[in-house]
């Protein structure tokens, strides 16, 4: 008898915790996507693909000192931030819907740009 309730106990258990975990630690759930971008006089790649929903974390890594890549703006969704220089920043974006986002330096001289596409049916 002792098994049949053990088993039932571990599942139950299971199927609770992936949500917990969820909700406690976003950084850690396995759905977010990183994908790293390397400034470096221009951003590589600059063109980044994403699917609509989908939970999308950038890394920026920048390498070059020149001041115009200093900060990265994604102006329709007022972010702003700062990039020191060999300083991994990573910024959480919003879950998007389908359309093009445009991100700039902060004189929006270096581009690139952020596709959300539509989920297949
Ligand atoms: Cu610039």
């Amino acid at each position: 008898m002792l098994p049949v309730v053990l088993s039932t106990c571990v599942s139950a258990f299971a199927g609770v915790l992936p949500a917990e975990a969820d909700a406690a630690k976003v950084e850690r759930a396995p759905a977010v996507r990183e994908i790293e971008v390397v400034v470096d006089g221009s951003y590589r790649p600059d063109r980044i693909t994403v699917t609509e929903g989908e939970r999308v974390r950038l890394k920026f890594v920048r390498r070059d000192r020149s001041p115009c890549t200093r900060e990265v703006v994604f102006a329709a969704l007022g972010i702003r931030r700062e990039l020191p220089t060999d300083q991994p920043v990573t910024i959480e974006l919003p879950v998007l819907s389908v359309g093009t986002y445009e991100f700039h330096c902060g004189m929006n001289m270096t581009r690139g740009v952020l596709e959300v596409v539509a989920r297949k049916p």
